[in-house]
């Protein structure tokens, strides 16, 4: 940890933001979105040439694999600084590193930002994965929570004690089945189109995609009943970025075993 301890310090020059910004505002100038071949719009793969977000938690999976699939998605590469002790927690606690005291915690673009859900939407908004407009974001935002919901259950499940899983995973599978996977299936035949909203992937989509891998892993037939969340599922599995993510030796993280709980619970517990 310490040769990690030594890059915490990464430094965003005057010269890299104002590349940065010229960035973004040439995506900006860019005008009307244009598909491309991976599936981002023009807009968004200019985006992706910043500079290399820095992500701090543990080797696992936890609150901060949505934050990881996004940024693969949107084509961005990262560095991770793994906390491996409770002392490495503390070193970020204690240089003011955590606003909350907690991780996940990402250092993007000169800031330090903590708080899953916020640190989700910066990077959706960054790379034009938010909508085109209010509307667009209010419902990407709505249905994002709901993906939260079940995602929460979901991520928590391989630490909670030995004696409560059978429970918790019967109720995932009933969340799943009768709750959630239904409500995005409804959306998705309501409209006919390629992705939950807008008809242009958002960060939900992708979010979405990540929790029905995981629901899979605890319960394999979960979307024997779901034909459109199940292409869904392909499309987004099939766009280049994300394609390239799913190959084995990529930053996406197993499922946990015991010993990453064990780790996860002595740096949190
Ligand atoms: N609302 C926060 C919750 C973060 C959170 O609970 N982090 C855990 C690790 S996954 C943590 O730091 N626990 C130690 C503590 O709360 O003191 C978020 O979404 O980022």
């Amino acid at each position: 940890m310490r040769e990690v301890h030594s890059t915490y310090n990464v430094k965003i020059t005057r010269d890299s933001i104002t590349e940065e910004a010229q960035q973004q505002l040439k995506a900006e100038e860019s005008g009307p979105a244009q598909r491309t071949s991976t599936g981002l719009s023009e807009n968004q793969t200019i985006a992706g040439m910043a500079g290399k977000p820095v992500l701090h938690y543990f080797d696992g999976r936890g609150r901060m694999e949505s934050i990881r699939w996004l940024l693969a998605a949107a084509g961005v590469e990262f560095e991770e600084k793994f906390l491996k002790t409770r002392d490495d927690l503390e070193r970020l606690r204690n240089d003011g590193s955590l606003m909350f005291q907690q991780a996940p915690m990402v250092e993007i673009d000169g800031m330090k930002l903590v708080q899953t859900r916020a640190i989700l939407n910066y990077i959706a908004t960054k790379y034009n994965l938010s909508g085109k407009d209010m509307k667009e974001r209010a419902i990407i935002d709505m249905y994002t929570e709901g993906v939260m919901d079940l995602d929460e259950m979901v991520l928590c499940h391989p630490y909670i004690p030995k004696e409560e899983k059978e429970g918790n995973l019967a109720k995932i599978k009933d969340k799943a089945r009768n709750r959630y996977f239904p409500a995005y299936e409804k959306v998705l035949k309501s409209h006919g189109q390629d992705y939950l909203v807008g008809n242009r992937l958002s960060s939900v989509d992708i979010y979405l995609v990540k929790l029905l891998y995981h629901v899979e892993e605890l319960d394999p037939s979960a979307l024997t009943n779901f034909p459109l969340l199940k292409a869904l599922r392909t499309r987004v599995s099939n766009l280049p970025n994300v394609k390239k993510f799913l190959q084995p030796g990529s930053p996406r993280k197993p499922l946990e075993d015991e010993k990453c709980v064990e780790t996860a619970m002595k740096i949190f517990h």
